[in-house]
């Protein structure tokens, strides 16, 4: 749970909230990690130094993408590139692959703490763990990274999926995993990491069995971990899909951005108190076809409602449930929800800045 008052989310007003449905395991150690990204910096600052950096003249030149903005009549796109070397902010976009990264942080927090001095969890040797990894960062996505330890990822955003085991899992922003783990009998130390994507910097806690010595984890890891991408999300598939059932109606939304002002917006538009609501009626299975036409990753967040990954890039599958979605720049992405939650939601890039600079609509229906 966080605020979506202003920026206060980046001034980490935000903690954990687990429901009980009835189906944990009594008995299970629970182990929860929250992620979290840091500035010094005052967020209305941060925010201001984005606008005025996305304006200035000099900057890396503007690769025209006129689609990115078809159907307005907005100043021509632009990429959103930083200029290099720029103080605090920014990765420099230099690379061929997508925009990461806007925001440059001092700190990456898991349980509020740097590895400088990590929280160390002890459990209990040889039995299994249940880690629920919740990405509470403003503008950050990380490869989670168990180290020696195998885990086999149960749920997304708190919805089961049939399992999936592997040692590294990405988790964009405001995602969740759920991750059962088997802890060894050895005594150790066994760092949970999560490595910033596209970077080396990374936090994490200390999972320590036994009286084995806990050696400092470094804050920068050996190798960057790559950008993420939906290998994972076309793998994952819901142990309680949505009933099969043919669309009632189809809403295309375009994830939109021009370079000047920092602008962010759906379908060419700013979100501003005149856009008017996705018009839904209740009882309608609605799908959203969600098309990435910027070079930056969004990750998309549906209030009110769960909604399952029922297609990327073309492809038909029956895939997770879940609350939000990664969509990487060029993919199209279609989510599948049922609209049986009356009232005002609102469906936003779940990047801080980009949901303040109007990447945000809403759906309403009574
Ligand atoms: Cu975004």
């Amino acid at each position: 749970m966080h605020s979506h008052q202003g920026l206060q989310e980046q001034e980490l007003l935000a903690a954990p909230l687990i429901i009980r449905d009835g189906r944990d395991h009594p008995g299970q150690q629970e182990v929860v990690v929250m992620l979290a990204d840091f500035s010094f910096t005052p967020p209305e600052q941060i925010y201001e130094g984005l606008r005025k950096r996305s304006g200035m003249p000099g900057m890396t030149p503007a690769t025209p993408s006129a689609e990115a903005i078809s159907g307005t009549d907005s100043p021509p796109a632009k990429t959103m590139s930083a200029k290099p070397g720029m103080a605090g902010m920014g990765n420099g976009g230099a690379s061929a692959g997508p925009d990461l990264n806007d925001v440059k942080y001092d700190a990456f927090l898991a349980n509020d703490r740097t590895l400088a001095d990590p929280e160390v969890i002890r459990v209990e040797p040889g039995g299994p763990i249940l880690l629920r990894v919740i990405n509470s960062s403003s503008m950050s996505a990380y490869h989670l990274d168990l180290g020696a330890l195998s885990g086999e990822l149960i749920a997304v955003d708190g919805f089961r999926v049939h399992p999936v085991a592997s040692r590294r899992f990405p988790i964009a922003v405001s995602q969740r995993l759920d991750i059962r783990i088997a802890i060894p009998h050895a005594p150790a130390a066994h760092p949970v990491l999560a490595i910033l994507e596209g970077e080396r910097r990374q936090t994490g806690v200390i999972l320590l069995t036994g009286r084995a010595p806990v050696t400092r984890v470094p804050e920068t890891a050996s190798m960057p971990s790559p950008a993420l991408n939906l290998d994972l999300e076309r793998r994952l598939r819901a142990a309680e899909p949505l009933a099969p059932r043919k669309a009632d109606r189809i809403h295309q939304v375009d994830l939109t951005g021009v370079m000047e002002g920092y602008v962010w917006s759906i379908n060419g538009v700013a979100w501003n108190k005149d856009v008017h609501p996705l018009p839904i009626t209740k009882g309608e299975r609605v799908e959203l076809m969600i098309k990435n036409k910027t070079l930056m990753p969004h990750p998309m967040h549906l209030h009110g409602h769960e909604f399952q990954v029922v297609e990327i890039d073309g492809k038909r599958f029956s895939g997770a449930v879940r609350d939000s979605v990664l969509v990487t720049p060029g993919t199209r992405v279609v989510i599948a929800f049922d609209a049986n939650n009356p009232g005002w939601w609102v469906f936003h890039c779940h990047l801080v800045y980009h949901l303040d600079a109007g990447m945000f609509t809403t759906l309403h229906y009574v």
